[in-house]
């Protein structure tokens, strides 16, 4: 009999994918049967995403993928970025939109919960650096937005789950990026909720990564390919898979995933949660395997992207291996922006807003003119690169270990003179991962839980899995 197939959702803040993986003669082959674009969306001065148009377009990528394989499809696990999630009314529908991170609406709440919690303890609790995006800051801000606090939530990916027929739960490694969950227990932190006066009620369930949560349900369980499917929590928070996804030992080496954000780091036994560690902007996340995820959150394509979306609304649009390509050409430096900069986390008016950054920065501005945008890309790519030696240098000292090497996956992969430009500030050699390294995490979990047979997944299993798929 032929191997049932199984289905990878991966959400991300630019675009949604619907992969398929199915055996042939023994072999993997992964396939992304259906893309959706997406991207956050304003409702009046809110920022928030388009959540029904996300669940159709997964819909109809699901239907593609029962098509695609008549062998039936054993399951499906959903991921996401992190930190967002949705409220649910007492029927289980969604109250309205979810807000998007990046709404600014975290700022006054973030200030408010920092003069009850101070951040350094914070983080000490729950391994997490206070980012203004986190969950917590989210849920405290929803009173003002007119959002119940006593609503039941579930993140997003977790949501799909649920709507897909699963039961409400909190998957492991997402739940470490709400800022909520206890770094000791692995759970809730009740102290936190009372604290801040967040709902414990209205917090699902956590669950290990590789959880079944339940069988499809609805009107896509009565095609023929879905009549066994399960659904299992994957690891979640979208890095987390895309970690799980490495085949290889990460003892000495560290991780640059890269895309909307790049995360840079490597993969501690134990939690960090030093005066050092916190200070360098390092946060602690579960890992699908166990270990934790020890990395800083840069900001990163997003600051390119909202720049290219802004020259394509003036007529100025560039395809992306296009402006890499002349960015790698134009030998002009103008100058280095902090990336970690609040204004270039926000939405609209991207090379304006690195316009103030630079001349803030004693730099001068860039003309923005076509044909300089170039010049804006290989600004951002020669900030970046300075951004990711400085958290690697850190990284080095903060844990006592000389790094031999750079695992880099995601989007950025594909991106050369990035590549480049980070070996010669880091002095370290660069092995470019897998660009869907997080389909490929979430798919080795789903095996691997397949096989666990309800007891935890196996470390082991999961890079057995992960290397077998980076085969395929
Ligand atoms: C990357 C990511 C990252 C989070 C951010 C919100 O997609 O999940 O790990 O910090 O989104």
């Amino acid at each position: 009999m032929q191997e049932s197939a199984r289905v990878a959702i991966d959400l991300g803040a630019e675009s949604c994918r619907v992969s398929l993986l199915r055996w042939k003669s023994g072999k993997p082959s992964i396939e992304v049967i259906h893309r959706i674009p997406n991207g956050p969306v304003h409702h009046g001065n809110s920022l928030h995403w388009p959540i029904e148009t996300i669940f159709a377009g997964l819909e109809d990528g699901l239907r593609k993928a029962a098509e695609a394989a008549p062998e039936g499809i054993a399951s499906i696990a959903v991921d996401s970025w992190g930190v967002d999630y949705v409220r649910l009314a007492p029927d289980g529908r969604v109250l309205g939109d979810p807000f998007c991170y990046r709404d600014q609406r975290t700022v006054a709440t973030k200030e408010a919960a920092d003069r009850v919690i101070p951040p350094f303890d914070l983080y000490q609790r729950t391994g997490v650096l206070p980012l203004r995006i986190n969950t917590v800051y989210q849920l405290l801000a929803d009173p003002a937005a007119g959002i119940d606090a006593e609503a039941p939530w579930v993140m997003m990916p977790e949501y799909i789950l649920y709507r897909l027929g699963a039961r409400r739960v909190s998957e492991y490694t997402h739940a470490t990026h709400t800022g909520l969950v206890d770094l000791k227990t692995g759970n809730w932190c009740p102290e936190v909720f009372k604290q801040l006066n967040l709902s414990l009620e209205a917090a699902p369930p956590i669950v290990r990564s590789g959880s079944v949560v339940g069988r499809l349900q609805g009107p896509l369980a009565s095609l023929a390919a879905f009549s066994k499917t399960e659904l299992i929590a994957p690891a979640c928070h979208d890095t987390a898979s895309a970690i799980a996804g490495i085949p290889t030992d990460l003892s000495s080496t560290a991780y640059i995933s890269s895309g909307t954000w790049s995360l840079v780091g490597t993969l501690t036994t134990m939690p960090v949660t030093t005066r050092a560690a916190f200070d360098s902007g390092y946060v602690n996340l579960g890992a699908a395997t166990g270990d934790m995820l020890f990395h800083s959150v840069i900001n990163s394509m997003w600051v390119l992207k909202q720049c290219m979306d802004s020259w394509a609304v003036q007529g100025r649009a560039w395809k992306i291996e296009d402006i890499v390509q002349q960015a790698a050409e134009c030998n002009l430096s103008i100058g280095l922006l902090d990336m970690d900069a609040e204004t270039l986390m926000l939405d609209t008016d991207m090379p304006q807003r690195i316009n103030r950054e630079l001349v803030r920065l004693g730099f001068d501005a860039i003309d923005d003119v076509a044909g300089n945008e170039p010049i804006f890309a290989r600004t951002i790519f020669e900030s970046l690169s300075v951004r990711y030696a400085a958290a690697l240098a850190s990284l080095e000292k903060m844990l006592d270990r000389k790094l031999t090497g750079i695992h880099m996956l995601g989007g950025a992969n594909r991106n050369k003179l990035l590549v480049r430009l980070t070996e010669e500030r880091t002095g370290l050699p660069i092995e470019i991962g897998q660009t869907e390294s997080t389909t490929i995490g979430n798919l080795a979990v789903q095996l691997a839980a397949s096989e666990s047979e309800g007891q935890p997944i196996k470390p082991e299993a999961v890079r057995q899995w992960a290397r077998c798929l980076c085969q395929g």
